[in-house]
């Protein structure tokens, strides 16, 4: 038998019993999302642009079966090199830690395990959403049903430009999520500024969405996520016309290839990596890093 509760790093621990702020921080992106080694530096970058704004970082995955919340460094190193990390949604978990398994959490499993440890903020890239033939395959990423059961604030760049993004803003309704733009009221598009919809709700400060928070929490009526969309700056975001261009091709390679189910998302990341150069990486990079700050800034302000 093994323990099958959560099991928190010193820091997180002590954060936690402090009160002092946290954000939670996804391992899927370390391990899935970003190519090796550029992973483990950001992961680490991740991580210090937390805690430069004074707020500890909560890492979670799962090592030998046990849902860690606050990775140390040596545990990160793991996921970010090692070939046998499985991709754990939320449905993955219970499986994965009856198997021992050294896993990293999507989107839906990091929002579901900050949830049941305290942790109201959490800091990602993109969220996953539905792919764009999913009228064909009914491809429609677990991260948004997730959100829409939880009451966490997740600060990300959209949903990811490979989806269909308009149809996961559709289901993001739905679903009884909400979405505001910080400090815009277009929708992002990850590496690109702007995707193309508008939004009801902008905030402009990281008080303005504690205060929003607080509201849901004082009426106890709606207990679906928050989605803080912040774009890039668009002088820092993807040349477009490369973006629809190396989209164009990696949509078709996963046919090409026979891609379906959970690899779909780190094979066309894969392939903007490797067919922009780097570019996409760079973008990604800054994307994450600004999520990063801006969520601890709210996880201070709240
Ligand atoms: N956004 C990124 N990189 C990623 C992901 C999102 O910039 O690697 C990951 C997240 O963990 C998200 C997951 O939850 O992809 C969605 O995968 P799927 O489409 O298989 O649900
Ligand atoms: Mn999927």
């Amino acid at each position: 038998m093994i323990n099958h509760v959560i099991r928190f790093g010193p820091e997180v621990e002590a954060a936690r019993a402090a009160g002092a702020p946290i954000v939670a921080l996804e391992s899927t992106i370390i391990s899935h999302g970003l190519p090796r080694p550029a992973n483990l530096a950001v992961a680490k970058e991740i991580e210090a642009t937390v805690r430069a704004e004074g707020a500890v970082p909560a890492t979670i995955g799962m090592i030998g079966g046990e849902i860690v919340v606050g990775l140390d460094e040596g545990e990160i190193h793991h996921l970010a090199g090692s070939d046998d990390v499985v991709k754990l949604s939320v449905r993955d978990l219970a499986p994965a830690a009856a198997a021992r398994a050294d896993g990293a959490t999507t989107v839906a499993a990091t929002s579901a395990i900050a949830t049941k440890a305290g942790i109201p903020v959490f800091a990602t890239g993109g969220l996953g959403g539905v792919h764009r033939d999913a009228s064909a395959t009914f491809d429609e990423s677990a991260d948004l049903t997730a959100l829409s059961r939880l009451p966490i604030t997740i600060v990300c760049a959209g949903v990811k430009s490979i989806l269909d993004v308009g149809a996961t803003l559709e289901r993001l309704e739905t679903l009884g999520v909400s979405v505001v733009g910080y400090g815009t009221r277009r929708f992002p598009g990850f590496y690109l500024t702007d995707a193309g919809f508008d939004l009801d709700w902008s905030v402009d400060d990281p008080e303005s969405v504690a205060d929003l928070i607080r509201a849901a929490r004082t009426h106890e009526v709606h207990d679906g996520a928050l989605v803080v969309a912040n774009p890039l700056p668009a002088d820092e975001q993807l040349d477009p016309a490369l973006h629809d261009r190396v989209l164009a091709e990696g949509l078709a390679g996963l046919e090409r290839d026979g891609v379906t189910g959970k690899e779909v998302t780190p094979y066309l990341l894969a392939h903007f990596h490797s067919a922009t150069e780097g570019k996409s990486l760079d973008v990604n990079v800054r994307i994450i890093l600004r999520n990063a700050r801006l969520a601890a800034r709210i996880a201070a302000a709240l």
